[in-house]
Formats: structure tokens, C-alpha cells, sequence
């Protein structure tokens, strides 16, 4: 845009010789173009700036230390606990164990934060053997191949990890943990 203000004057100074009618033409025809210029400039600005709110409205919506993975709110420990102690830990950051939408999503994120694979989640046959549901209620339908199998009649606690996906096991194993935000 500041190139054609630059040709326009330069055109101006040009066309000395012209009429003074066609010289005024051409000076509200520059700043016309010069008018519409800054209305689009400020709509820019507008749209940019209702973005970048959008953006940081997003990024803050997780209270510390949450982070947002698509829409949710989650926490991966640094330090390892027994399942039962591991949920403690996640409800007194407000939360609880995850029970996530995606397994799949939580998986990508783990591994862009963590080398460890194997996560505690929020799901126990502790209560009745055999069934499980996340402790947001929804029903669990990513299991790993023969999975849960409840292996020697121990496995009780479900994780997150590489070779199953999902997994029940022993919950008095130590391990890292995912949390999510309830409020
Ligand atoms: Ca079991
Ligand atoms: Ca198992």
C-alpha cells in the first residue's frame, strides 16, 4: 500500500503541468485510498488481537501446573506412587487420576513430555472384579490386546503404556501418574 501512496505522489509531482482539476482528483483519489488503507489495517489489528486472546484465553484455562491437551486439563508426575496414594496426590491438586477422551491423545502428550511409558490412570476393579469404567464414569474401550486380563487375580489398577495401550496391574506397583484438573 505505501507503494502506490509513493507512485501516486510521484505522479503528482509529475504531472506538474496538469490541470488543477485533475490534480485535486488525484489528491482525493490518494486520500481515499489512503482512508480505506487504515480501515483495513485496523480490522487486521482487530482480527489479530481477538486471536491472540482466543489463544492465551486457551493456554490459561489449565490452573498451574495443568497443561491443556485438546480440551482437557493434565498433569504427568514427575514422582512415582502406588495407585491409591497416586489418586491422593491427584485430589489434592484438585483433581483426580485421569480419565481422558482420547487414550491415544494422552499417549502423543506423555511421550513429548516424559521417556517413561507406563502412567497410572483414573479406572479400578477394586470395588467388583472385572468392572471397570473411568472414574468420570464413561465406559473403557481401548484396551490392549487381552487386556485386562487380571493377571494371577492381582491387576487392579489400570495404566497407560507402549505395549497395551491399556492395562490392568498390580496397584501396590510404583509408579509415574497422569492427573486431570476437575475444579
Ligand atoms: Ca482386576
Ligand atoms: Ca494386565
Amino acid at each position: 500500500m505505501m507503494t502506490l501512496v509513493i507512485q501516486t505522489v510521484v505522479m503528482l509531482v509529475l504531472s506538474g503541468g496538469m490541470a488543477r482539476g485533475d490534480v485535486q482528483t488525484d489528491v482525493e483519489n490518494l486520500r481515499s485510498a489512503v482512508v480505506v488503507n487504515q480501515l483495513i489495517m485496523q480490522q487486521q489489528s482487530q482480527v489479530i488481537q481477538t486471536l491472540l486472546n482466543k489463544f492465551l484465553d486457551q493456554e490459561s484455562d489449565c490452573p498451574y501446573p495443568y497443561k491443556m491437551v485438546m480440551g482437557e486439563c493434565f498433569y504427568v508426575s514427575e514422582v512415582e506412587r502406588v495407585w491409591e496414594e497416586a489418586r491422593t496426590f491427584c485430589q489434592g491438586m484438585r483433581g483426580d487420576l485421569a480419565s481422558p477422551n482420547s487414550v491415544y491423545v494422552l499417549l502423543a502428550y506423555v511421550h513429548d513430555v516424559s521417556d517413561e511409558y507406563a502412567f497410572w490412570l483414573g479406572a479400578t476393579d477394586q470395588q467388583a472384579e472385572g468392572v471397570w469404567q473411568w472414574l468420570d464414569g464413561r465406559p473403557i474401550t481401548d484396551w490392549g490386546r487381552g487386556q485386562p486380563d487380571n493377571a494371577n487375580g492381582e491387576e487392579h489398577c489400570i495404566h497407560l503404556g507402549n505395549k497395551y495401550v491399556l492395562n490392568d496391574n498390580e496397584c501396590t506397583k510404583l509408579r509415574r501418574f497422569v492427573c486431570e484438573y476437575v475444579g
